[in-house]
């Protein structure tokens, strides 16, 4: 259905907009002009964003590759475990990918890069819209930011619809536009399962999914902010995984449901 048009576009899609848009000397218009930045910077802070610093959420980090070109997020659950996106790492040889902490700036040599030395993807994972769209990278060090604890089986009640989550990523600031230079955050309230059935059918599974979204649209997570953070009540308890487009109305953005992955995710702290 048309949401498989348009999702698993963090890397690829990403690569489009870096490379090509910028060639074409594309520039691509935003609805509606962003609300300032606590520094005073008014810009296209993406659907409905605006700046942040590692500094407040120490714990997101973002996906690179080996020369430095972010493609997905990330967060940091244990010192050298960071939660992704399986659609994030999927194919991808360990030794690939750097793990970029501390570092709001993508232009900037803030912060640390770390080395992968294993990627878990979750064992029955095929693609994003079939769910299990989660990730856990080991890192080659253990890092000094502060973790962010992941929701469990006992915080069933942070997923109540209207809770008030926030979405954080480099990602694009519109669908197929531009990635973001800086860490921007949002805030969106969670749907109910009934709103994001209505918008996406079967393709919505209640037990690997949460959605976010306001009922009008315009705050959301974009290509490239998969595999980052949703956060509600203090812990981790999404992961951007797809959407049909972003920001639209009537199409929410949709989370891996860490709470029902836990078990397996804790394990791989462990391990
Ligand atoms: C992506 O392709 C993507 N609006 C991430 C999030 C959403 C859509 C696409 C949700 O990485």
């Amino acid at each position: 259905m048309a949401a498989t048009l348009h999702r698993l576009r963090s890397w690829l899609g990403a690569l489009v907009v870096a490379i090509l848009l910028p060639l074409a000397g594309f520039s691509v218009a935003t609805a509606a002009p962003a609300p300032p930045s606590a520094d005073g910077e008014v810009g296209t802070q993406i659907v409905g964003g605006t700046r942040a610093s590692t500094s407040t959420y120490p714990w997101v980090v973002y996906l690179a590759t080996s020369s430095g070109f972010q493609y997905c997020g990330g967060t940091l659950v244990a010192a050298n475990k960071v939660v992704t996106a399986a659609h994030c790492t999927v194919g991808d040889s360990a030794s690939a990918v750097r793990v970029v902490a501390g570092r709001d700036d993508k232009n900037s040599t803030a912060g640390v890069v770390a080395r992968v030395t294993k990627i878990w993807i979750h064992p029955s994972y095929v693609d994003a819209t079939q769910g299990n769209d989660v990730s856990v990278l080991t890192l080659d060090r253990n890092l000094t930011q502060a973790t962010l604890p992941i929701a469990t089986s006992s915080d069933t009640g942070l997923y109540a619809a209207g809770t008030s989550s926030t979405i954080l990523g480099w990602g694009t600031t519109s669908s197929g536009g531009s990635a973001s230079r800086y860490l921007l955050k949002a805030t969106v309230p969670l749907t109910s399962n009934a709103t994001c059935s209505s918008a996406y059918g079967s393709d919505f599974k209640a037990a690997h999914m949460v959605c976010a979204a306001y009922p009008q649209g315009g705050t959301d997570t974009c290509q490239g902010d998969s595999g980052g953070p949703l956060v509600a009540g203090g812990k981790l308890i999404g992961i951007t995984s797809w959407g049909e487009g972003c920001a639209l109305a009537g199409y929410p953005g949709v989370y891996t449901r860490v709470s029902n992955f836990a078990t397996l995710i804790t394990q791989q702290i462990n391990s």
